[in-house]
């Protein structure tokens, strides 16, 4: 396989670190088989886990006031997917990429998806944007895109979403995610109901040009760029037009587009319950959409939502196997360093849930015993599983200290000689 870290380096300093990692591990082997728990069946599945790295994510974001590059960051599709090896090589739990249209300009598919396969990565959910005009744009998206008053708008936005299934067709992708910022800034300005219809009739022609085996996953999102209303505002619009538009299309849920304190754990139950969960959007947020890194400041909410997907898993559900994605933008660290760590702090996540004993959680549930039901939870979120994150990278040829590799390699210096910037340059992660 294509390389970007030589394995030399991860190798010498694995090394370092392995009695350690050793000694720490039959530590938690102990603990866990107290608990009649296998320490090496949860290694087995946290090495299976993956979650996909955002192409939009590779480069430095930024916000409407200003953005701030760091140094040799890439400055094209065939750059991102560079990283992207990287930040897999690194994470050991990052095997695909998910591009956004018309940001990652391609010309030649299989070439890309050739090099991708050499680098051992797929191409996973394809994005549509409809949220900007693009240079040159006959009608415009400024009053919105697949919910526009008039019909050529809507036309051009219905055209763009079935070109993007094709350029997924040749990259191997089986999902469309669509997000549209389509919405209004004034009250009156819109009129409800006939703008979700004209939304709703756009998707039903997207909808029929989804190969049988793909799904078109539907991103909500509370409020911005229209800060008054959105057509897809909440999980609430989001499911209607699911269920309005069949069973190939389904829900996605990114983290930061709720309101603070909204119970996401919750909606992600309804989802699954209903087979309407089509993926995530992995972020971590304060405010609003801030897109911070995942984990970085509601790991325990994280944990919750991990609960119900293993949850899931462990009961059978039918029609459940959703997208893992991040989706992140990172204004002041290294895209790659960011995109590792919270990879991993997403594993984290999974791994955890998969260590709560769900009979005594479903008998703590019948027996309304609250307490102890939540300790089963806290308690596992409470112990620190890092030794198995370690294992399984390591037993797959990644670095036992990701963070620690990357620098060592001295990766983004060695960019930043091959990659001179164009002052001018905009692009992917800045809106
Ligand atoms: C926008 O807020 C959404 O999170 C979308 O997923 C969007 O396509 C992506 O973040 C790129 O801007
Ligand atoms: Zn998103
Ligand atoms: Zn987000
Ligand atoms: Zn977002």
């Amino acid at each position: 396989m294509l390389r970007r870290i030589d394995a030399s380096v991860i190798n010498d300093e694995n090394e370092k670190l392995k009695s350690h990692l050793d000694a720490d591990y039959a530590a938690l082997a102990d603990k866990l088989a107290r608990d009649n728990i296998d320490i090496e069946t949860i290694t087995a599945k946290a090495g299976e886990f993956q979650v996909a790295v955002p192409s939009w994510g590779t480069g430095t974001g930024g916000t409407r006031f200003a953005r701030f590059p760091g140094t040799g960051e890439p400055r094209n599709i065939w750059e991102k997917l560079e990283d992207c090896a990287v930040i897999n090589e690194m994470s050991g739990c990052t095997d695909s990429v998910s591009p956004h249209f018309p940001w990652d300009v391609v010309s030649d598919f299989s070439e890309l998806k050739e090099k991708a396969d050499a680098y051992g990565l797929k191409w996973v959910s394809v994005n549509s944007n409809t949220f900007q005009d693009q240079k040159g744009q006959e009608y415009s998206y400024k009053y919105g895109s697949l919910s526009n008053t008039k019909k050529e708008s809507r036309d051009l936005a219905i055209q763009h979403n079935l070109d993007v299934i094709e350029y997924g067709k040749q990259l191997g992708a089986k999902s469309l995610t669509v997000w549209v910022g389509d919405g209004s800034n004034h009250p009156g300005q819109s009129h409800f109901q006939r703008a979700f219809e004209r939304y709703l009739a756009s998707m039903e022609e997207v909808y029929k040009g989804l190969p049988d085996d793909w799904e078109m996953h539907i991103e909500h999102k509370m409020f911005e760029p229209a800060f008054y209303s959105t057509i897809i505002q909440d999980w609430g619009s989001n499911l209607l037009a699911a269920m309005h538009l069949g069973p190939k299309c389904k829900s996605l849920v990114d983290l930061g587009h709720h309101a603070p304190n909204t119970n996401i754990e919750m909606i992600v139950s309804r989802l699954i319950q209903f087979k309407k969960l089509g993926g995530f959007h992995f972020n971590d947020s304060k405010y609003g959409d801030d897109d911070l890194d995942s984990g970085s400041l509601h790991p325990y909410q994280q944990f919750l939502i991990f609960n119900e997907l293993v949850d899931a898993e462990y009961r059978g559900q039918e029609g459940f196997g959703p997208a893992y994605m991040l989706d992140q933008s990172h204004n002041v660290t290294d895209p790659a360093e960011s995109l590792i760590n919270s990879a991993i702090e997403v594993q984290r996540s999974y791994v955890k849930a998969l260590l709560v004993n769900r009979e005594a959680l479903y008998g703590y549930q019948e027996d309304n015993d609250a307490l102890m039901a939540s300790l089963e939870l806290k308690n596992v979120f409470n112990l620190d599983i890092s030794p198995i994150l370690a294992m399984a990278r390591y037993r797959k040829g990644a670095p036992i200290n990701p963070l620690g590799v990357y620098r060592a390699a001295g990766y983004r210096e060695g960019m930043a000689k091959q990659r001179p910037q164009d002052p001018n340059a905009t692009g992917s992660g800045i809106v």
